[in-house]
């Protein structure tokens, strides 16, 4: 991670900065809107932006709705093994879906939506939560020769965390603007999403840092 001013072959990923993981919203991330002037500010740095959002049908299985007799934030077994259930949430084309009404990033090129298939969830931008599915955003990056990935965004412990585990397992440099990321921080997961980070050797820097 040799020089942080952003350029050529690095790449600012925006993950779910979504109406419903802000305060008032479905799955409400605590603060997390907070991450919108400082994502706005970043944008500008980076002459490659991709967004990610989550988009599902009102159907998932991700949903806690969806078994009978459940509650939001249990976990049920998937095909793919354990699926944490949730709120309804990011239901397609509803205004929880929509991305913050303040993020503001006209050049963005790319918008990777995840979680469109009733069956998997995904909180990886890169592959879905059977771990194999994937979404296509390595190919586009690697054919665009983006080589770093920042990453900013929504959930931090949860679609930010797997991004970034991903990224690495694929290749990619990365590292996480942490002042750029919220937690929903359930059972100690933005601990496990640091130590996650540690072992894997993924920088956590700040948003000055990229000076
Ligand atoms: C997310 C839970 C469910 C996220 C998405 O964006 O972190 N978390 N769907
Ligand atoms: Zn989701």
């Amino acid at each position: 991670m040799s020089g942080m001013t952003p350029g050529e072959s690095d790449v600012l990923l925006v993950i779910d900065v979504q109406n419903d993981f802000c305060p008032g919203g479905a799955l409400a991330v605590p603060r997390g809107d907070e991450v919108v002037p400082i994502i706005n500010r970043l944008a500008r740095r980076f002459a490659n932006v991709v967004l990610t959002q989550d988009w599902h049908p009102a159907d998932h299985f991700s949903f806690a709705s969806a078994h009978p007799g459940r509650k939001p934030f249990e976990t049920v077994t998937a095909a793919y093994g354990p699926q944490v259930l949730w709120p309804d949430h990011c239901v397609r084309g509803t205004p929880g879906s929509d991305f913050h009404p303040s993020l503001t990033i006209p050049h963005a090129a790319l918008v990777v939506r995840k979680g469109f298939r009733r069956l998997i969830d995904s909180y990886s931008a890169f592959y879905e939560n059977d771990r194999k599915t994937p979404t296509g955003l390595g190919g586009y990056l690697r054919e665009r020769n983006l080589t770093r990935i920042f990453l900013a965004g929504l959930a931090l412990d949860f679609c930010v965390r797997y991004s970034a585990e991903d990224a690495v397992r694929a290749g990619f440099a990365v590292a996480v603007i942490e002042d750029a990321c919220r937690g929903i921080d359930m059972e100690g997961s933005v601990a496990a999403t640091r130590r996650s980070f540690e072992s894997l050797n993924i920088p956590c820097v700040l948003e000055k840092d990229l000076s």
